[in-house]
């Protein structure tokens, strides 16, 4: 979100990596076209190493776009603390150490506790979401997360009656990230949501996608999934959760307030200070297609979610 011009080369389309052979990548996608007529779906098994996670439920809010190429998603990322290009997260990924690893949620909840990862996987039952994913900066994905909703892990926490919002804290380890040397934000990245936004059964606690844990430069070993908002609210590779009263400050807020706001639902019709959001375009299709889709309000999800800004003026509030 730094680079100002809406960064759309062919270069950036056609230079990805590829993480699966074609082969595989048929034999994976019969895999799965067979399991999804059988009414679930089985682990994906990826030619990257890649745990395979348990067999898990299917969505509940099925779409009808295609899923975006595996190698798309796990390749063209936002991912600062490994880079600024798209490129640099899968590029990366292996600074980023993923075990051990705990998420400590703590704050204004009466039962404040340290959570292994090993924990967080068998909280509650593994769920495929698929969901729209819209970037700020104008392109948009359809990934096949694996999780469960974030309310279950905040409904054991028991919010005490002065928690309004929700804080998400990023790894911080600018020892190997080296993308936390540079002070292109303030380290560690921050996010968060007011606390009914964060109950809603979308909002996604998000350990997988395409079958597998989630590979590091997607935001390993947990994240969060928010698919109505701009995607820079999801925040990625969490270390801690807090509860707490007033709103928090949030990285992206902080660093341009004008720009990013702390809402930042998806609205074709506020645009960016710098260029319109009323369009975007898909990663997947061809660049001479750049742009050419539709951006839909909450990104599709009005129907779930538009109740919770009931009344709220979403130009002040973008
Ligand atoms: N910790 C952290 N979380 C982050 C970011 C980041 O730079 N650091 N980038 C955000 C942005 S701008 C987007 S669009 C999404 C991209 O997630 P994806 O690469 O899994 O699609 O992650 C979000 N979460
Ligand atoms: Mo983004």
């Amino acid at each position: 979100m730094i680079r100002k011009a809406l960064d759309v080369r062919p270069s950036e389309i056609t230079d990805k990596p590829t993480f699966l052979g074609r082969r595989e990548f048929m034999k994976a996608t019969l895999a799965m076209a067979s399991a999804s007529s059988m009414g679930m779906l089985l682990p994906w098994q990826q030619a990257q190493a890649g745990q395979r996670l348990q067999a898990y439920k299917q969505s509940a809010v099925p779409i009808e776009d295609k899923l975006t190429p595996y190698e798309d998603v796990a390749g063209y990322n936002n991912f600062y603390e490994l880079g600024t290009d798209k490129s640099d997260p899968a590029r990366n990924a292996s600074r980023l150490t993923t075990r051990p690893w705990t998420v400590t949620v703590e704050g204004e909840i009466n039962n404040p506790r340290t959570y292994d990862i090993d924990e967080l996987l068998k909280l509650a039952p593994l769920e495929e979401r698929i969901y729209r994913m819209r970037c700020v900066e104008g392109w948009s994905m359809v990934i096949p997360w694996i999780g469960y909703s974030l309310n279950a892990l905040i409904k054991r926490s028991e919010p005490t009656g002065n928690a309004k919002y929700i804080e998400f804290t990023s790894v911080y380890d600018p020892g190997k990230l080296a993308g936390q040397r540079v002070p292109i934000l303030k380290w560690p990245y921050m996010e968060g949501l007011r606390l009914d936004e964060a109950m809603h059964p979308l909002a996604l606690l998000c350990l997988g996608m395409y079958g597998e844990i989630l590979p590091n430069q997607n935001g390993a070993p947990l994240r969060i999934v928010v698919p109505w908002k701009y995607g820079f609210k999801s925040a990625k590779s969490v270390v801690k959760i807090r509860l707490v009263e007033q709103q928090p400050i949030t990285t992206w807020n902080r660093a341009v307030p004008s720009e990013y706001g702390f809402y930042s639902n998806v609205n074709p019709n506020v645009d960016h200070p710098r260029w319109s959001q009323a369009t975007e375009r898909r990663i997947g299709d061809h660049w001479l297609f750049s742009r050419k889709r539709k951006t839909l309000m909450f990104n599709g999800y009005a129907d779930q979610v538009a109740q919770l800004y009931s009344g709220m003026n979403l130009k002040k509030f973008f």
